[in-house]
């Protein structure tokens, strides 16, 4: 069981008011907030051991070296990777999506060539396959979802052909917090020999990963929503694969030698590093992966699943309430859409705010599947670690006296 208390005490900012109400945070889908050792060890790293990093001879450039390599045997271990050289660090989920499509783009596909995404793909997972068909001519082929919110597997068999090169695939829809059955969709597509890229930004925080049990070749993350600080991500890939693409960018780091006739490249993991890394938000990253692990997931899991399930039951009870996304609380991640009668959803989340409760409302960077739900956007409320029944309660009541104001 998580002490709920103490661990809010680790995050000094769920203590504040707004508009003179305690701030209830419930946006944590869109980001986290941070435990004070995450602030706490970059401050520390700022003041006593920054310099540039793989660079220097000098006594502070090799802690911050060290501490930045540590960051990255954090990570490995937390996703399970089999080495450090697949493990390479990128400013989000965004950036790691787009160094795939690129890079892997370049290498991989050719003309006609077809990717396959889905209906639920947050826009880091449609546009940087568009910008490819651009460029490359590749197709884009889309994996429907049922009216429930859940991925059609069906479908997703039928969409394979002998030009499908990579499946991209959200692991949880930002959205609709549908949990998607990655072992399942992984082993259809490695049956064509197909790779698949799981974009996992809004899974981390939420269950361990565990990239060789799930025989995944890549996948994106993004270290502020696991509690740890913004511009930080990461990319996992499979080494066979990633030694085969050609760089992302040029520049300082992912070299090894440079003449202006001819440049090699560095080895893995470096090649796709170019340029001075965030090596403060590496180490930040690091500290929230500790942070997140010495709670551990069963506890995570349990507290979260506990509240998934009340927020649904007691959510439902609202009159005009319409919920998106699958009922059955065990595919589904603490993200909850929903929309309450004829309410414009801006409305109802600007008013929401009014009353200390902070939700995202609008199309969450999904606008294909707005459309395919038939809607312009939703409100989204958005549970973490540190949230509690009571949060909900509060939730629940500031929506019935908005509705009364309707
Ligand atoms: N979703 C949300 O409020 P970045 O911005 O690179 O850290 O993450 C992008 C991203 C990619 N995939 C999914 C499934 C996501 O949910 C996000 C970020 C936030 O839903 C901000 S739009």
């Amino acid at each position: 069981m998580l002490d709920i208390q103490n661990i809010r005490a680790d995050f000094p900012i769920l203590s504040r008011e707004v508009y003179r109400r305690p701030l209830v945070y419930l946006d944590n889908a869109a980001t986290a907030q941070k435990p004070r050792c995450v602030v706490d060890a970059m401050t520390e790293e700022y003041f006593n051991a920054n310099a540039n990093v793989h660079r220097g001879v000098h006594f502070l450039s090799q802690q911050a070296t060290d501490l930045h390599e540590q960051a990255r045997e954090t990570v490995r271990r937390f996703i399970n990777a089999r080495s450090t050289a697949e493990v390479i660090f990128t400013r989000g989920t965004t950036e790691s999506i787009n160094l795939v499509a690129s890079s892997f783009g370049q290498a991989f596909m050719a003309e006609g060539d077809e990717v396959i995404i889905t209906e639920m793909e947050h826009h880091s997972n449609i546009v940087p396959w568009q910008l490819l068909r651009e460029r490359a001519g590749i197709k884009i082929k889309v994996c429907p979802i049922t009216d429930d919110g859940r991925l059609d597997i069906e479908a997703l068999v039928s969409l394979f052909t002998s030009a499908t090169r990579l499946v991209s695939v959200t692991a949880v829809s930002n959205v609709l917090g549908t949990v998607n059955p990655l072992k399942e969709i992984i082993a259809i597509a490695h049956a064509h020999d197909v790779p698949v890229l799981v974009d996992a930004a809004q899974a981390a925080a939420h269950a361990p990963i565990d990239v060789q049990a799930l025989d995944c070749d890549f996948l994106a993350l993004s270290g502020h929503k696991v509690y740890g600080p913004t511009g930080i991500g990461v990319l996992y890939g499979r080494e066979a694969l990633l030694e085969q693409m050609p760089p992302y960018m040029g520049g300082g780091e992912m070299i090894g030698k440079v003449t202006f006739e001819h440049t090699t490249y560095n080895e893995l993991p470096y090649k796709f590093e170019a340029g001075t890394p965030d090596y403060i938000a590496t180490t930040g990253l690091a500290r929230a992966i500790d942070y997140v692990s010495d709670l551990g997931f069963d506890a995570i899991q349990a507290h979260e699943r506990d509240l998934t399930a009340y927020a649904l039951r007691q959510l439902a009870e609202i009159p005009e309430m319409r919920i998106f996304g699958p009922a059955d609380a065990a595919v589904h991640d603490p993200v909850i859409s929903f929309l309450v009668g004829q309410i414009h959803h801006l409305d109802l989340g600007t008013l929401l705010d009014r009353l200390g409760i902070a939700v995202r409302t609008g199309h969450h960077c999904a606008e294909p599947l707005m459309h395919r739900l038939g809607i312009e956007g939703t409100v989204r409320a958005s549970f973490a670690l540190y949230n509690t029944r009571d949060e909900v309660d509060a939730l629940c009541a500031a929506i019935r006296r908005v509705a009364t104001m309707f």
